[in-house]
């Protein structure tokens, strides 16, 4: 009877842990629960810095893990008190000497250069087919198209408001919207401490510094809404300020425009009304 309770108790274990391993909710866009490694990448930097991470930094990383433990396990049995009764007095080695300073060198020069393959090409930013400026503020984000003329804030959606797909702590109420396969740049900077603009899924994390301009760029190549944080620890509500941008198709970018020139213009003239009101 006892067996097959504890039978039936594996089955459950080892059910549970299939359907924890195959059926993870995967979102394009956004971390999800019990999420190992990055999120899906959407741009080709990301997509690069995921292949370094997996196919390259992953197998060193296990390997030294592996043979580290491995040399402890065996030092632990091998020379054992009662195994090995009298130590010995050995304190070099030149062999081995050279060998432990001249791998791990190896090691990083092979790191190093796909690694900085990776950084350069991110750092020259191609013909841009539009520009957005980032803001940050304490604590949400500005936004300007400098060749719209559109100008608005974002921020985050509080917890009871939040609608039906809308991730708690992500949503914002003015999304920033791009264009699908369009190359980005990103102009980032800050109006008060610093900040961090930052996208995951695009492979993108650049400092917001008051007093300067950091650049950075990117091109989405899936329709969708993508989300990310400020990750630089810029006060007490930092992390209530997130940056979401919706990727859309040129006809939907272009309608977007269209509403988003009228609509924000909008609110600054209210703003402005409300301003001058309360100085009257
Ligand atoms: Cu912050």
């Amino acid at each position: 009877m006892k067996e097959l309770y504890i039978a039936i108790k594996m089955k459950k274990i080892l059910l549970i842990i299939i359907t924890f391993l195959f059926t993870q909710k995967t979102f394009a866009n956004q971390p999800n629960e019990w999420q190992l490694g990055f999120q899906k990448a959407a741009s080709e930097s990301m997509r690069e810095i995921v292949a370094f991470h997996n196919n390259l930094l992953l197998p060193i990383i296990i390997a030294i893990s592996v043979f580290v433990l491995f040399l402890m396990l065996y030092a632990c049995i091998k020379f054992r008190a009662s195994a090995n009764p009298n130590p010995s007095k050995r304190t070099h080695n030149v062999t081995v000497e050279v060998l432990w300073t001249l791998i791990p060198c190896l090691i990083l020069i092979v790191m190093a250069v796909p690694s900085f393959k990776i950084l350069y090409k991110q750092d020259s930013i191609p013909k841009a087919d539009l520009t957005i400026k980032a803001i940050g503020y304490q604590w949400y984000w500005g936004y300007e198209y400098p060749d719209e003329n559109i100008i608005f804030d974002s921020y985050m959606v509080e917890e009871k408001d939040l609608q039906e797909n809308q991730p708690r702590l992500l949503a914002v109420d003015n999304e920033v919207v791009v264009p699908v396969n369009k190359v980005v740049k990103v102009l980032i900077t800050a109006n008060d401490v610093l900040h961090a603009w930052a996208l995951p899924s695009f492979g993108v994390k650049r400092d917001a510094v008051p007093g300067r301009i950091n650049e950075t760029w990117f091109k989405a190549e899936k329709v969708g809404t993508y989300y990310g944080q400020c990750s630089e620890l810029c006060g007490i509500k930092h992390a209530f300020m997130p940056i979401a941008v919706k990727v859309v198709s040129e006809e939907d970018y272009q309608e977007w425009l269209l509403e988003a020139k009228e609509k924000f213009a909008m609110e600054e003239i209210k703003k402005d009304y409300t301003i001058k009101l309360a100085k009257n």
